[in-house]
């Protein structure tokens, strides 16, 4: 019997990834896709024919009971999220209504209508972290968040720990520092800085605006990431991780990185700084402790910095070249 996998947020990157790695295992996927008026599967084109669509929305309790009525997923990973930390000082409601009562809309679906030992994963955040307590940080750091989509994340991470606790419902909860992909949104800074890179390098655009380049990341590689969502739910108890790379980078040492990638050198005239990217709130340093992911999933992040910008900008160089529609 195939396993049956249930992911909200169908459409975003992570969960892109983790259907490609589900596939692999045999897995049959169902993913939550809510109602747009236009395409936005892009991500997943090429596994679409695989993979069974539901629509339905992480603000509808009606649609995930029915949801799960319907699928008895024997894994369900919330993947769906208002995702955008920027967006969160503009939609703030709306922020909490997804990532956090959210939350208890899918679990409450899962109690009352899935099979009782379904497992669940939650994507926790390093957001959570915020203006940090203490370096690097690991399960145990106190939470500070920065913006209502940290603190959504904080009531999400609490809220499933609550269900876990209260139920006894097999959930873990992934705490990722950022990890990118060539299927980032060209909203975050990663896949905008590659994007633009490449634009330049093909002598489509003249500069990229930015905001504040001296924030400090923990980035990795989101292909990697999605394998640990899974590991989790293969453990026998569960439990939550940090995943992370150990290593972090300023936003200007991305800049740097990805204009090294096309040998341009004078990065520094091709960027302007534009105070509309800038954060109320900003967090100036993440980095992450995943021991405890390597010591009780054995996974460690492997794709390094340089590589990771690499394969962001070169993707972006052979899409433009393509003349794809760029998304
Ligand atoms: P993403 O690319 O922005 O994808 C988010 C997904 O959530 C999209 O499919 C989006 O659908 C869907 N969504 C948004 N609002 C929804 C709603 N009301 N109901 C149902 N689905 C909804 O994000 P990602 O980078 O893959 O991240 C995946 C998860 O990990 C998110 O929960 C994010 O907060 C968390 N996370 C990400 C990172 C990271 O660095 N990537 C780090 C820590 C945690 P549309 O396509 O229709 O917008
Ligand atoms: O790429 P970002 O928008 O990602 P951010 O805010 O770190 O959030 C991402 O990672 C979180 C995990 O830590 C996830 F939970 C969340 O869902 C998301 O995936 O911004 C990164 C940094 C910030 O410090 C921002 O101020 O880049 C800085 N930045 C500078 N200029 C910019 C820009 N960010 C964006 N998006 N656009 C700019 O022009």
């Amino acid at each position: 019997m195939k396993r049956i996998a249930f992911i909200s947020g169908i459409t975003g990157q992570d969960s892109s990834h983790l259907a490609e790695f589900l596939l692999e295992k045999n897995y049959k996927i169902y993913g939550l896709i809510r109602r747009s008026s236009t395409d936005n599967t892009w991500r997943i084109k090429n596994i679409l024919d695989r993979i069974e669509l539901i629509t339905g929305d992480l603000t509808d309790q009606a649609s995930l009971d029915k949801a799960i009525k319907l699928t008895q997923p024997d894994e369900v990973y919330n993947l769906g999220a208002m995702s955008f930390v920027k967006v969160s000082w503009d939609n703030p409601e709306y922020t909490f209504n997804v990532n956090a009562i959210g939350v208890i809309r899918l679990l409450e679906a899962i109690k009352n209508f899935g099979k009782q030992d379904t497992r669940i994963f939650q994507a926790s955040s390093s957001e959570m972290f915020g203006k940090v307590q203490e370096t690097p940080q690991n399960e145990f750091t106190k939470f500070y968040p920065r913006s209502i989509y940290g603190v959504s994340k904080c009531a999400g991470h609490w809220i499933a720990i609550n269900y876990r606790e209260s139920y006894n419902m097999f959930i873990c909860c992934g705490i990722s520092f950022n990890h990118e992909s060539y299927r980032r949104g060209l909203e975050f800074v990663s896949r905008k800085i590659s994007y633009g890179v490449a634009k330049i390098y093909l002598k489509m655009a003249d500069y990229i605006e930015l905001g504040n380049l001296e924030a400090k990341r923990d980035f990795g590689y989101a292909p990697e990431f999605v394998e640990a969502f899974w590991r989790m739910l293969q453990l026998d108890k569960p439990d939550d991780f940090v995943l992370a790379t150990g290593e972090n980078h300023s936003i200007r040492e991305f800049v740097k990185t990805a204009f090294e990638c096309v040998e341009i050198h004078n990065w520094q005239d091709y960027i302007k700084q534009n105070p509309k990217y800038m954060r109320p709130a900003e967090i100036d340093y993440l980095l992450g402790d995943s021991r405890k992911a390597q010591k009780i999933l054995g996974w460690k992040s492997k794709t390094s910095f340089q590589e990771l910008i690499y394969l962001m900008v070169n993707s972006d160089i052979e899409r433009l070249k393509r003349g794809d529609k760029i998304e």
